[in-house]
C-alpha cells in the first residue's frame, strides 16, 4: 500500500532547488563556473570576517547559504500564472510583492513565490521570480492575435505534474514516492528547448517587437532564464569573473557597497547565444544568463522609501540608464547619495529604518527569574541579554531587476511603455492575492521578540 505519510512541502521545495540547479549546471556549464566561484568567495569572507560568520550563524543563513538561489521564469498568458501557482504551493512557495516592470521598458508584471516564515525559508529559500507577459502592450493587432494564438496552442505543464498538484491539493500532500515524481514531472516546465514552435520569420517579428516577446511566445515553455547564488562580498565575485571567463554587466545593480549591506545587489553576465530550429529553419536565441546576488537587511516602509528616494536622486543626476561608458560615474554617485543612508546597525534600528531579529542570549538565560533582572527589550539588549540580528531581505527591487532584464535584452529593447501598474489584473490572472512582503517581516521580527518574551521572561 503507497505510504499516506506526507513529506513537508519545505523538502519538496530543497528537493526541487536541487534538482533545477543540478540540469541548470549540466545546460548551462558558466553557471556551474559560477557557483564555484561563489562558493571559493564565501569561504573566504568567512575565514577573513569572524564577525559577520557569527551573526550569519545566529541567523541561520550560514546552514542555507550554499543552498541559496533563485530563479525567473516568463509566463504568456492568465491560465499558466494560475497554475504554476498551484504548482510552487505543492512546494510551500506562495507569490510574495508585485513588481511593474513598464516603466523600464519591460512589458510584464511580476511577483516572487517563495517561502514565508523563517523556519521554513531555513530548509529552503529557494525563490522564483515569475513574470507575466503583457500581451496588450503590443500595439500591432495582428501580432497579438499571432501571440494569443501561439501560446494558446501550448500547454507548459506535464499531464504527470497536473494530476500530483490535484492530487497534492485534494489530500493536503504527497506522500515520499510521489514527491519524487512531482519533482521530475515539475521540472520539465523549466526544461530548455532545441526547437521553436515558429518559423523563423515569426520569431523574427515577435522579435523585433521586444525580445522578451519572441522569449515567451516562440517556445514550448517557460524555460529557467537563470539561477542566481547567494555571495557574501558581491565586488569580490564581479572582480573575479573575467579571470573566469566571465563577463559581468558594467554595473552592480541596488545599493553601493556599504558596511552593513542593504536590501540587495546583484550583477549578471550577458545571456548565451544559443542554437535553435525553428519549424523551417536553423537560427539562435539567447535568453540564459547568469546572476550572483548579496543580500542585506529588510528595510522597514521608512528605510525603503529613503533607499527609493536615494536610488533616484542618484539616477537623475547621472542623467541616462547606468551603462558601460557612464558606470565609474553611476558609482561614485551612488556612494554620495547615499552617505544620507546610516551604515551601522544601531543607527538603522533606532531610527526605524530596517528590521531585526532578537535572539536570547546565554547570559540571558542563566538571568533569567533573578532579582535584578532587566524587564524591557531595550534594557536586556544593553545588558546582553538579547542579541540584535539583522533579518535578511528576501525579496527583489523593481528598478534593480529591469536592469537585470535589459542588460539580457540588449540595448535594441529599450522601447518605453507608459507606467501602468495593474497589480488589480495580476492578481485576477493569478486566482489569489499577492502578500506583502513588509507584513512578512514584520511578523517575523515580532516573533523573534515573542520568542525572547518567553524565554527570559515569561
Ligand atoms: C527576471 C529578471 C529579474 C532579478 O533577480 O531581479 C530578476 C527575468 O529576466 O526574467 O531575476
Ligand atoms: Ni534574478
Amino acid at each position: 500500500m503507497p505510504s499516506t505519510v506526507h513529506v513537508s512541502p519545505d523538502e519538496i521545495r530543497k528537493g526541487f532547488s536541487k534538482a533545477m540547479s543540478d540540469m541548470y549546471r549540466d545546460e548551462v556549464p558558466l553557471y556551474g563556473a559560477l557557483m564555484e566561484l561563489v562558493a571559493e568567495t564565501n569561504a573566504h569572507v568567512l575565514d577573513t570576517q569572524p564577525q559577520l560568520a557569527q551573526q550569519l550563524q545566529r541567523t541561520g543563513e550560514i546552514q542555507r547559504l550554499d543552498m541559496e538561489r533563485h530563479g525567473a521564469i516568463r509566463l504568456g498568458t492568465a491560465a499558466e500564472l494560475a497554475t504554476i501557482c498551484r504548482l510552487f504551493a505543492v512546494m510551500g512557495m506562495q507569490p510574495v510583492g508585485y513588481y511593474d516592470l513598464t516603466p523600464a521598458g519591460v512589458p510584464v508584471h511580476s511577483t516572487a513565490f517563495r517561502a514565508v516564515h523563517e523556519q521554513a525559508l531555513q530548509t529552503s529559500p529557494f525563490r522564483v521570480f515569475t513574470s507575466l507577459l503583457r500581451l496588450e502592450l503590443i500595439e500591432n493587432p495582428e501580432l497579438r492575435a499571432f501571440a494569443e494564438a501561439a501560446l494558446a496552442k501550448r500547454s507548459i505543464f506535464t499531464p504527470g505534474a497536473l494530476a500530483l498538484i490535484e492530487q497534492a491539493e485534494q489530500h493536503g500532500g504527497l506522500n515520499a514516492q510521489d514527491a519524487d515524481e512531482f519533482i521530475r514531472q515539475a521540472l520539465e516546465t523549466f526544461r530548455w528547448h532545441h526547437t521553436a514552435t515558429v518559423t523563423g520569420a515569426q520569431y523574427q517579428q515577435l522579435s523585433d517587437q521586444h525580445r522578451l516577446i519572441a522569449d515567451v511566445v516562440a517556445f514550448k515553455g517557460p524555460h529557467i532564464n537563470h539561477l542566481t547564488p547567494r555571495t557574501l562580498d558581491i565586488d569580490q565575485v564581479q572582480a573575479a569573473m573575467p579571470g573566469k571567463g566571465i563577463t559581468p554587466k558594467a554595473v552592480i545593480e541596488g545599493p553601493p557597497r556599504r558596511h552593513c549591506p542593504i536590501l540587495l545587489r546583484q550583477t549578471s553576465f550577458k545571456a548565451l547565444d544559443e542554437p535553435i530550429a525553428f519549424t523551417d529553419a536553423q537560427g539562435s536565441h539567447s535568453a540564459r544568463f547568469g546572476e550572483i546576488e548579496q543580500r542585506g537587511v529588510a528595510l522597514t516602509p521608512k528605510g525603503r522609501a529613503l533607499y527609493d528616494q536615494l536610488l533616484n536622486a542618484a539616477r537623475d543626476e547621472l542623467g541616462a540608464f547606468p551603462n558601460e561608458g557612464n558606470a565609474a560615474r553611476y558609482v561614485e554617485l551612488m556612494e554620495q547619495h547615499f552617505q544620507a543612508f546610516p551604515d551601522n546597525h544601531a543607527q538603522l534600528r533606532d531610527q526605524g529604518l530596517a528590521y531585526f531579529r532578537y535572539f536570547p542570549t546565554a547570559q540571558g538565560v542563566a538571568a533569567r527569574g533573578t532579582a535584578n533582572q532587566p524587564r524591557t527589550l531595550q534594557a536586556l539588549i544593553a545588558a546582553g541579554h538579547i542579541d540584535v540580528e539583522p533579518l535578511v531581505y528576501e525579496d527583489f527591487l523593481p528598478v534593480s531587476a529591469a536592469g537585470i532584464f535589459q542588460s539580457n535584452l540588449g540595448d535594441a529593447a529599450q522601447s518605453h511603455y507608459a507606467a501602468n501598474s495593474n497589480q488589480a489584473e495580476f492578481e485576477k490572472a493569478l486566482g489569489r492575492q499577492t502578500i506583502d512582503e513588509l507584513k512578512l517581516y514584520g511578523e517575523t521580527q515580532q516573533r523573534s521578540v515573542d520568542e525572547c518574551t518567553r524565554t527570559l521572561l515569561a
